[in-house]
């Protein structure tokens, strides 16, 4: 087996007379959450403004037809993290610990830890609960900072001490309403939003002298809710030249039960926004959130470039899941359309051929592992269900086939580069000619002409899907030992 790296291997004999060890390349691996394609590169939301992200697709490889594995935090991020998608692990759901369910199961950062990295994080990297980042997965982390521990239940986030809402809630002035359904302008300066410190953090770990190669996770909560952003970024998006996403009122009626039942989770944030009169308020909160991230993702890549590992370091940019904003009635993600599945994704590695030029081929968060491992020259885990992006990096034209994104046991959609084909547990069907129709209007799934597609497409989902592992509340966890005891069966 070569022991080259991809960076090794694309600067030739004269790099490969060096050590390993010196050759092998750092990684930053910086995240969003729930930002779906409203970015200038991916032309999502005509006016969105994403200078640095869009900076970064012209500098690296954005791949433009990106798919999570799951449309929702936990099970996007095991997937991603572990390697491994929903329907191998039982991992479908925000309430699921994947620790005690998937012993021996190595992630990323344990990989890299494993084979010589320091490996180290900040802020929202896996599912943002007590339970899903155990402390022996990094040599140093600093937990999320929220920007509202007023509503943060104590069980879930002990590390957070919980204040009295000193704004009102919601602050965004919706009736009579409790959660985490918020937006609006914090009475404080940028640089003390949660997501900043994160930011900072990873800032202050690229000044320091490292002696061995390192993988560094700084994972934002913007554009996630409650969407709270600065003045600034507001100001970008005057309220009246705000657009209501392309909706149509009959949309739900060519689909499915399952699907029906899909878009109608939360509906009563959708029919309470509409009802007063605050839907261009919230989209453009989700727009200036999207534009305070951009701009923390722009001041760390700065930070990479600046520092004494810019030319060493592979940065890779990923959002966990897409978002509704109103679509098919549907605020949130957790369907499998492509408001949910599509995401940014974006490689920039050292040696790499092709930069600047978007890849269309299907691809999946999934991926990430094996082509991290890739392109540090590690020796590759046999039994990740992803595919390494790493030919693809190296030649634009490379061939791939369909990915899959499925949420909650047998529901899967297949993409390829043109088509959409969701099955359903209860074998539901929904077929969309994302090149014609991208806003998946028209179901084609009972075309008999397409019935041959339809079974292309299919022999992509699973054969089987894993039973769901068991939620949070069979196991006694304990966050000061991090341990999983297993509730005895009643
Ligand atoms: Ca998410």
């Amino acid at each position: 087996m070569t022991r080259r790296t991809f960076l090794g291997s694309a600067m030739g004999a004269a790099a490969s007379a060096q050590p390993d060890r010196t050759r092998r390349p750092n990684i930053v691996f910086v995240s969003v959450d729930d930002m779906n394609d409203w970015v200038g590169c991916l032309r999502g939301y005509p006016g969105v403004q994403t200078p640095n992200i869009d900076r970064l697709a012209r500098r690296g490889v954005l791949f433009a037809n990106a798919h999570c594995a799951s449309p929702l935090c936990n099970p996007s991020r095991t997937a991603l993290l572990t390697g491994r998608r929903p329907s191998t692990t039982g991992i479908y759901n925000n309430d699921q610990f994947w620790r005690p369910n998937l012993p021996g199961v190595v992630t990323i950062p344990q990989y890299f830890k494993q084979n010589g990295y320091t490996v180290a994080g900040a802020g929202k990297v896996f599912h943002h609960t007590a339970g899903c980042n155990p402390p022996d997965q990094w040599d140093e982390f600093q937990l999320q900072v929220f920007d509202d521990p007023w509503y943060r239940r104590d069980e879930w986030y002990p590390w957070n001490k919980r204040i009295p809402n000193p704004l009102g809630h919601p602050y965004n002035g919706l009736k009579n309403f409790q959660g985490e359904f918020d937006w609006g302008v914090l009475p404080k300066e940028a640089s003390e939003y949660g997501d900043q410190k994160a930011v900072d953090y990873g800032q202050r770990f690229l000044a320091r002298k490292h002696e061995k190669p390192f993988f560094l996770a700084v994972g934002l909560w913007h554009p996630h809710i409650p969407m709270f952003s600065p003045r600034q970024y507001y100001d970008l998006y005057p309220e009246s030249k705000v657009k209501l996403p392309e909706i149509r009122a009959d949309d739900l009626n060519d689909i499915p039960a399952v699907g029906r039942e899909f878009a109608a989770f939360r509906r009563s944030e959708h029919e309470r926004i509409v009802k007063e009169g605050k839907w261009k308020d919230a989209v453009r909160s989700y727009l200036a959130a999207i534009s305070f991230a951009d701009a923390m993702v722009g001041a760390l890549v700065r930070t990479v470039e600046q520092s004494a590992y810019g030319s060493n370091t592979v940065l890779v940019f990923w959002s966990d899941n897409g978002w509704h904003l109103g679509e098919k009635q549907h605020w949130h993600k957790s369907t499998l359309w492509q408001r949910s599945t599509h995401v940014p994704l974006i490689i920039s590695a050292p040696g790499m051929r092709g930069a600047g030029k978007a890849r269309n081929q299907p691809v999946n968060l999934l991926d990430l592992y094996p082509t991290l491992v890739e392109l540090c020259g590690l020796p590759g885990p046999k039994d990740l269900d992803g595919e390494s992006l790493a030919p693809l990096l190296r030649d634009p034209a490379a061939r791939r086939n369909p990915t899959v994104s499925t949420y909650l046991p047998n529901n899967h959609a297949v993409r390829n580069e043109r088509w959409r084909y969701i099955r359903y547990s209860d074998g539901g069907e929904e077929l969309y000619d994302c090149v014609k129709d991208p806003n998946e209007f028209t179901n084609l799934a009972g075309m008999p002409e397409h019935a041959g597609l339809k079974r292309d497409l299919a022999q992509w989902m699973p054969k089987a899907s894993a039973a769901s592992k068991p939620e949070r509340d069979a196991f006694d966890f304990d966050f000061a030992t991090y341990t999983f005891k297993p509730k005895r069966a009643q």
